[in-house]
């Protein structure tokens, strides 16, 4: 998909909010192009593709063709689902389950879809982004029953799972002449491959296929294996050591996924690996060697506060602990997470901790002690002491729609250790004490806001050894914002009004076509370089581009055309090691 249609299919995020009142006549309707964190809604491409029936008619059923129920059952995966859930349930938007829609009736939900409503729904039909025959088709699918999209359990995966190169036909010892713990595994989203780039020579080693609009990569403990993961929701196992790095195992682990992690308790590592599904709402442990899935687990279950039963809670962000054998899975629609035990997987243990609803993505603090996770669509991250498996706080982030990656330690010239995270909705970036024994007043609190660029900011970063905090602004609507990032200096972090540099990234690329969109800096092993994705339509030239992290000058742009929308970068060692 080209970054153009992705931003429009996730700009098209939420689809319905029946609750709004229908006033669409005297104001003017909503548009998500103007709200970045609008334009940041799951788009469940690959669920809308699965063929499903139309539910079993009742009386009094609309009339619908095979023809349009699947192609309104595409429309809504793709631009609905994600607000509104694979069941129609509700997750951040509301329920449009068939006791709500046919109350409502098909002239009111004709008429909903056409002007949409300026509380959050966009006009598709006089926007012209749907046709007539769309939105009456709609109309009438919402009467139906949702069609459930087919599960996905130990019989599928093992069906999936293939064994490219067996263990025992590895390497012993590492085959080739690459600085592992200097590459960096980076996202080509939209060419479903990941390329491995050399830190220091920023050569690219290998383009290796993955899933479809590959998500994320992570490392297992002891750096030789990669794990990256699809949107598709299949895993692919690449084997650093061997001459040409490359998949020697593969799963799928359900129809739509995002995260990927690897044991890494002292005594198992590498022993497991977990991956976590949208749909269906599960996470599977798996043979850290083989990827042979293991043991399966269910999310559905009861919200932590009005404890009411939801079907298709997704699991969001996974992390595996340093202080025991313990993955922390986000479960987003329970607002959970869960603290898997996998010292005995036959006897699983899970410990339940009541957080916050929509929980997102997070990261540890610099001891790698404390978990701070956004529930992003409440405002709040909280925070896991993950030695002690309890919550030790849920603290407001003061910005609208905390995205922190998995944010970034600074040493705060006042506060000490704080961890920080910018918000989609505005340009505020919070700075949160993460010190308990050193700095207890500040540890829990926010302790300072900052100012940057402007909405549509998805990462933060820094490195122990960097006296810069950087924030990017992918998704602004103003392209100069979108195309740089700024940089604070955290030794000037005490002054009343701390300043910072814009760094004009994308006209450090040399891109003129298109409006690429500047994402996720990455620091390289030795913290003395950050490097930035120019993320650009699939059609367009898209680059990385190097930063010297003292001088804050551009060191260098990567470009090749096999660099098709690089996002994410994944620096072995430090995302191995937790160093963010
Ligand atoms: Fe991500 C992490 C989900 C869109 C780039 N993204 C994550 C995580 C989740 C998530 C749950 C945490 C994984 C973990 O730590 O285990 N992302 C989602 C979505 O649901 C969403 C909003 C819409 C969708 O349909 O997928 C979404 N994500 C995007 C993008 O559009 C981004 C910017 C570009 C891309 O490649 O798709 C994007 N997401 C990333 C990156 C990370 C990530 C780079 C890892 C950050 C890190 O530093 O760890």
């Amino acid at each position: 998909m080209s970054l153009s249609s992705l931003t429009r299919s996730v700009a098209a995020g939420a689809l319905l909010s029946l609750s709004a009142s229908l006033s669409y006549a005297q104001d003017k309707p909503a548009d998500h192009g103007d709200d970045a964190s609008a334009s940041y809604q799951p788009s469940l491409t690959t669920l809308g593709q699965i063929q499903v029936e139309i539910p079993g008619r009742k009386p009094g059923d609309p009339v619908m063709t095979p023809s349009e129920y699947q192609s309104s059952n595409q429309i809504y995966f793709q631009r609905c689902a994600g607000c509104h859930g694979v069941l129609r349930a509700g997750a951040t938007g509301k329920a449009l389950t068939t006791d709500i829609t046919r109350e409502n009736g098909y002239e009111y939900l004709r008429d909903f879809i056409t002007y949409g409503s300026p509380a959050g729904m966009p006009n598709w039909g006089t926007s012209g982004e749907m046709t007539e025959e769309q939105v009456d088709a709609m109309a009438r699918y919402l009467l139906l029953d949702p069609a459930a999209p087919p599960e996905w359990g130990m019989a599928e995966m093992r069906n999936s799972w293939k064994v490219v190169v067996a263990p025992e036909d590895r390497p012993t010892e590492k085959m080739n002449d690459i600085d592992i713990d200097n590459l960096f595994s980076v996202t080509l989203r939209d060419a479903g491959q990941i390329a491995l780039i050399d830190g220091a020579s920023y050569e690219i080693k290998s383009i290796i296929d993955t899933g479809y609009a590959v998500h994320i990569s992570r490392i297992s403990a002891s750096g030789r294996y990669l794990f990256v993961i699809g949107r598709d929701a299949k895993v692919v196992m690449i084997d650093l050591w061997m001459k040409e790095p490359g998949a020697v195992a593969e799963i799928k682990v359900g129809s739509e996924a995002r995260s990927v992690e690897t044991s890494k308790f002292e005594g198992y590592e590498d022993k497991y690996a977990i991956a976590g599904a949208y749909w269906p709402p599960q996470f599977v442990i798996m043979d850290g060697d083989t990827l042979e899935p293991l043991r399966i687990k269910s999310t559905r279950g009861m919200t932590y506060d009005e404890q009411e039963f939801h079907p298709e809670p997704r699991v969001a962000a996974i992390l595996g602990s340093h202080y025991k054998p313990e993955f922390l899975v986000n479960v987003k629609e329970t607002g959970k997470i869960l603290m898997v035990d996998y010292s005995d997987i036959d006897a699983l243990k899970v410990t339940e901790i009541n957080a916050e609803r929509f929980l997102h993505d997070g990261g540890l603090d610099s001891t790698r002690r404390y978990f701070l996770t956004a529930a992003n669509a409440r405002g709040k991250i909280v925070v896991i002491d993950t030695k002690e498996s309890t919550k030790v706080a849920v603290i407001e982030s003061e910005g609208e729609t905390p995205h922190p990656g998995r944010g970034a330690n600074i040493m705060h010239p006042t506060y000490g250790p704080v961890w920080a995270t910018s918000h989609l909705g505005d340009d505020t970036v919070a700075l949160i004490g993460t010190d308990p024994e050193g700095n207890p007043d500040h540890a829990w609190k926010m302790v300072q806001q900052l100012y940057s660029l402007g909405g549509g900011s998805l990462f933060v970063k820094s490195h122990p050894t960097s006296n810069h905090l950087y924030v990017d602004a992918p998704l602004n609507p103003d392209a100069e914002i979108s195309g740089s990032v700024a940089v604070f200096k955290i030794d000037e972090l005490s002054q009343e009004e701390p300043e910072y540099t814009v760094l004009p990234i994308v006209e450090w690329a040399g891109i003129a076509e298109g409006q690429p969109r500047v994402v996720q800096g990455e620091f390289n092993k030795e913290g003395n370089e950050i490097w930035f994705s120019v993320w650009n339509a699939a059609s367009l030239e898209s680059a990385i581009v190097v930063v010297n992290d003292k001088t804050l000058e551009m060191k260098h742009v990567i470009k090749d055309e096999r660099l098709i929308t690089p996002t994410g970068k994944f620096n072995v060692f430090n995302t191995r090691a937790d160093v963010y």
